[in-house]
């Protein structure tokens, strides 16, 4: 008998996790309350697990078309180089950028190509654990399984009552994505860590998304009312970063600022209603690995379910089996946003990189790396 799913959020994790279903016999419907398929943000860093997933997905092909491999990663503190590593060569670690938009097309062709059913202008409101998703519009859906994948402030979490734990640091991000203009070739291709330590921290993560495009996350402490504000005010920018004046000038009116963050709930499941991605264990961005996590458990969570027959136990099993990477990734990153440890080079041991190097549950070895 063919089974059920409804799920609440079409962002990378209901996605992710539509697809993985479908790819195993189930019929998915998937709820998004916006009234477009898109992806809000700037740029993304997918690591070695996420492309993994993505190849699982069927998606790898139409993400690396179009990514950007970047030849070396450096962190430069107070303008001289703290650390360097090379990225993306032969037998070195590979960390894709992108824009959010890229990955986010290609996981809808994904989707649309499986046969996942999408409902935009759908909001869900809750969902109760005996297998039913709540709709604004009143409507009560059944499914042998309701996933909420409705990100941080998620509805579907939030009406299940679980126990839940939040937590802010004192530092925050304006995200942009902008031409690169003059800066193109040579240094300029690196993901380049920028860091101005002294009266003011401020910090601008520059990484190249294309042969054309720029992706900045700019770093500044909520209290520095000047540095966190939207617009940005260009001239402090430039006097902390002078090299990237060409680009910090003409950023006009564009970014937003988000606080670093921590989410965490006891459980990611109850009865048969399931809780990935942001709803489940939001975290700063600090390793770039929310996505890479996200897509990791949607994968695993349609893995278990195909070989469990009960529903309940397969939510249990799966997260007994995938939560402890989820929840060191999330405490790690937490400790670099707090620390700001990134301020002296790039923290990339094992600690950093467990989940990088996690090969997911559900994914092959090794795949064509080859465009
Ligand atoms: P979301 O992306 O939030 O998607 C949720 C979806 O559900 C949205 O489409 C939303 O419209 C919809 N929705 C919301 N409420 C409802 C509702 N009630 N009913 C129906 N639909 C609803 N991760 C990485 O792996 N690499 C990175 O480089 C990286 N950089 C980051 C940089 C920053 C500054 C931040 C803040 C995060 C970063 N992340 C990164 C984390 C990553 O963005 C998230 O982990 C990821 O987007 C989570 O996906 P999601 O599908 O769980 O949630
Ligand atoms: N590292 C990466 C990243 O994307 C971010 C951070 C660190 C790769 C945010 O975009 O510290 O915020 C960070």
């Amino acid at each position: 008998m063919t089974r059920h799913a409804e799920i609440a959020g079409a962002g990378f994790a209901g996605l992710a996790c539509a697809i993985a279903l479908r790819q195993r016999g189930w019929t998915a419907r998937v709820h998004e309350s916006s009234s477009e398929l898109r992806a809000f943000g700037a740029g993304i860093f997918i690591w070695d697990n996420g492309l993994h997933v993505l190849d699982a997905l069927g998606a790898y092909q139409a993400v690396l078309t179009g990514a950007f491999a970047a030849p070396a990663y450096e962190t430069r503190t107070n303008g001289v180089c703290s650390s360097f590593q090379h990225v993306n060569g032969p037998g070195d670690f590979r960390v894709l950028t992108m824009t959010r938009q890229h990955l986010y097309q290609a996981l809808l062709s994904a989707a649309i190509n499986v046969g996942v059913e999408l409902v935009t202008g759908s909001k869900a409101v809750g969902a109760t654990p005996e297998g039913e998703l709540l709709l604004e519009s009143g409507a009560r859906l059944k499914a042998d399984l309701v996933v909420g994948a409705d990100g941080v402030k998620s509805l579907v979490r939030d009406s299940l009552t679980l126990p839940m734990e939040r937590r802010q640091y004192q530092d925050g991000l304006i995200r942009v994505l902008t031409a690169r203009g003059t800066l193109k070739g040579g240094q300029w291709d690196h993901v380049i860590d920028f860091w101005r330590t002294g009266s003011r921290t401020l910090r601008i993560l520059y990484t190249p998304c294309g042969k054309d495009l720029l992706y900045m996350a700019m770093m500044a402490p909520r209290e520095d009312k000047a540095a966190s504000a939207v617009p940005i005010q260009a001239d402090i920018w430039i006097e902390a970063f002078p090299e990237l004046q060409p680009v910090l000038s003409s950023l006009g009116g564009i970014g937003r600022y988000d606080m670093y963050e921590t989410t965490k709930v006891s459980s990611w499941s109850a009865g048969r209603v399931a809780i990935i991605g942001d709803a489940a264990h939001g975290m700063p961005p600090t390793l770039a690995q929310g996505a890479g996590c996200a897509m990791m458990n949607a994968l695993s969570l349609a893995v278990t379910l195909e070989n469990c027959d009960s529903v309940e136990e397969a939510l249990a099993a799966w997260e007994r089996q995938e939560r402890p990477l989820t929840d060191h990734t999330q405490a790690r990153a937490a400790q670099l946003a707090a620390s700001r440890a990134l301020a002296s080079g790039m923290a990339w041991d094992d600690e950093g990189l467990r989940a990088a190097k996690h090969l997911p549950t559900g994914t092959k070895r090794a795949f064509s790396l080859l465009a």
